[in-house]
């Protein structure tokens, strides 16, 4: 691993672009935050970017204000580090300009990670990408600030889904402590990323919950949503992550799944597992993600993608059998 290379790049470059994957979610904006800032303490100039903007619900972290949604500078001179995205695909906007740059640095944890970078740093035990900044930081001896260690707060207590996930490591509980002791405020940082949701949130829940199918003897829990549905209540694609946790939850369900239909003929798929390795079914069909959590991409119509899908799902609990 390049471990040792990017944290010479950190020290002797002097100018940094830093870009979560699209429709970041806490890991990604919390390690973007905390890692911008910490190469600005250094001296450094460091620009944030997220394709297509920071989602409402971490704009209160600090930081978060300068984080550009485009207009990544290109050229060769660059040095881009890609945080929490298992491809250059989900950078998705900045995918050129990544390219050319001239040191492309990949942090992540995803065990489908595809080691895009010119220098990667992929560690799947870790809970979240921003338990590796943690680790960098620290062994670079940076001092911690009371925002950046909100920042990585955020991201791991949400990519451990606060702390219940099975990537909640007694690792991810150490770095989380230490993050506290810096005047943090857990009750209501989870209020705000956890608890609290728009009103919008609830009427696509309900919406949602009409449309539950079940397959394979109630072990498949599925919902679809469409772009349209978003529309009525209101609210972004941006709300859809919580969603699919709902079909997992239900007793009995081994294998939930989440069908967002976008316009222009492309479908997200999501999916969420009790014990099964659903990464191993996300990469079957071009996606990636964890081993309970992954999702993928597909084209065509509904019924079409539906049926590819759900055979594929049916043969890996077949495989588990489950
Ligand atoms: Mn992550």
């Amino acid at each position: 691993m390049d471990r040792q290379a990017i944290v010479n790049l950190f020290q002797n470059e002097s100018s940094f672009n830093l870009v979560s994957h699209m429709l970041p979610d806490g890991d990604s904006i919390g390690s973007l935050l905390a890692l911008g800032e910490a190469l600005q303490n250094m001296g450094k100039e460091a620009k944030l970017f997220s394709p297509g903007g920071v989602p409402k619900k971490y704009a209160f972290l600090k930081g978060s204000a300068a984080i550009a949604g485009h207009g990544m500078p290109a050229g060769a001179g660059n040095v881009a580090v890609v945080l929490d995205s298992s491809d250059l695909e989900r950078a998705s906007a900045f995918q050129k300009e990544l390219r050319q740059a001239r040191h492309l640095i990949n942090i992540d944890h995803h065990v489908t990670n595809q080691f895009f970078g010119t220098l990667n740093l992929v560690d799947p035990e870790a809970s979240a990408t921003g338990e590796i900044i943690y680790q960098l930081l620290v062994e670079m001896r940076l001092k911690i600030t009371e925002s950046m260690a909100e920042a990585l707060y955020v991201a791991i207590a949400t990519d451990t889904g606060s702390f219940k996930y099975d990537n909640t490591t007694a690792a991810a509980h150490r770095v989380a402590a230490d993050l506290l002791e810096r005047n943090l405020n857990p009750g209501a940082l989870s209020q705000r990323i956890f608890d609290e949701r728009p009103l919008a949130f609830y009427l696509l829940l309900r919406e949602a919950l009409s449309t539950l199918e079940f397959y394979a003897g109630h072990k498949i829990a599925l919902i679809t949503l469409s772009k349209d549905m978003l529309q009525r209540c209101g609210t972004t694609v941006e709300e859809i992550d919580g969603l699919v946790n709902y079909t997992r939850n239900i007793e009995g369900v081994e294998l939930g799944i989440l069908f967002y239909v976008e316009s222009g003929g492309e479908i997200k798929v999501g999916f969420r597992s009790r014990k099964i390795d659903v990464s191993v079914l996300a990469g079957k069909l071009n996606g990636g993600g964890h081993a309970r959590a992954a999702g993928c991409r597909m084209r065509g119509g509904l019924s079409e993608v539906k049926q590819k899908v759900l055979t594929a799902a049916l043969d890996l609990l077949r495989q588990n059998k489950v």
